[in-house]
């Protein structure tokens, strides 16, 4: 299925063509006389999805078969890359269109493309992500990384959405991390710091176990539903600590990728997940 995906929102207008193809690159315009035209039509300032049949947040485009991807979801294999839903160039500056054109369309579709091959042939069936989670063996590396590679990436497109940043962080999320951490603040700062210190190649997690809230990394591809990974819990927020995630624009620069990644994080769907 093909669509144009419109987002409006405080910088301007953004509009993807055939994003909705997997295969083809979208293109990002701006769009300030519509911009202007929509604003003067009283639309809040907050960002809007307009005519997307991509937003992973409402349904999904029919073409698209479920995959394994929601938590509990009673959905099935093989993984399934779900469409990219807006122009590449959107998360710029924070995280540019190379690094998300390969992050997405090379590293991604090659965990993808892997966990089936190693799902089929381990004979591997679950109907939800703890489910496969909780039986890939640790003896199996590439099962267990290309699964959690296929699994952690489409959780971590879903917590990014451009110019996310500029939104109001949801009441009932303000509420959890400020009970558990003290405030927004400091829960940034203490998974900037995780983040930041992890050795080596990984992943940063939000997650929640058995009510609490709680910060930590896992190695490799390695994910929290896995019940002998660093960090147990169900994952409501992912950053990607590998280099590929932000070499080209970044270099060395943990740090400044890790400080910009706020600009583009999806807020609302962390609440969506609580
Ligand atoms: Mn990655």
């Amino acid at each position: 299925m093909l669509g144009n995906a419109v987002l409006v929102d405080h910088a301007g207008v953004y509009e993807s063509k055939g994003v909705c193809g997997g295969a083809q690159l979208a293109k990002w315009t701006g769009m300030m006389q519509r911009r202007s035209f929509l604003q003067q039509a009283t639309l809040s300032s907050m960002a809007l999805w307009l005519i997307d049949p991509c937003d992973w947040s409402s349904s999904a485009p029919s073409d698209v078969p479920d995959s394994l991807y929601s938590l509990s979801g009673g959905t099935e294999l093989p993984f399934v890359q779900r469409p990219w839903p807006y122009a590449f160039e959107a998360l710029e500056p924070h995280i540019d269109a190379e690094t998300m054109r390969l992050h997405y369309g090379k590293h991604h579709v090659k965990y993808v493309e892997e966990a089936n091959k190693a799902l089929a042939a381990a004979g591997v069936k679950a109907t939800t992500a703890e489910e496969l989670f909780a039986q890939l063996p640790r003896g199996d590396a590439g099962l267990r990384n290309n699964a959690g590679g296929a699994w952690n990436h489409d959780l971590f497109w879903s917590c990014m959405r451009p110019s996310a940043g500029l939104a109001e962080w949801p009441g009932k999320l303000t509420d959890a991390l400020s009970a558990t951490f003290g405030s927004v603040e400091r829960f940034k700062e203490v998974f900037s710091k995780a983040a930041r210190t992890h050795f080596g190649s990984g992943w940063v997690w939000l997650v929640e176990d058995a009510g609490q809230l709680r910060v930590g990394t896992t190695r490799d591809q390695d994910n929290p539903l896995m019940p002998d990974s660093d960090l147990r819990g169900r994952p409501l927020l992912a950053l990607d600590l590998w280099e590929h995630a932000y070499y080209l624009h970044y270099k060395n620069d943990r740090a400044g990728y890790i400080a910009q990644w706020w600009n583009v994080v999806d807020t609302a769907a962390i609440a969506d997940r609580l």
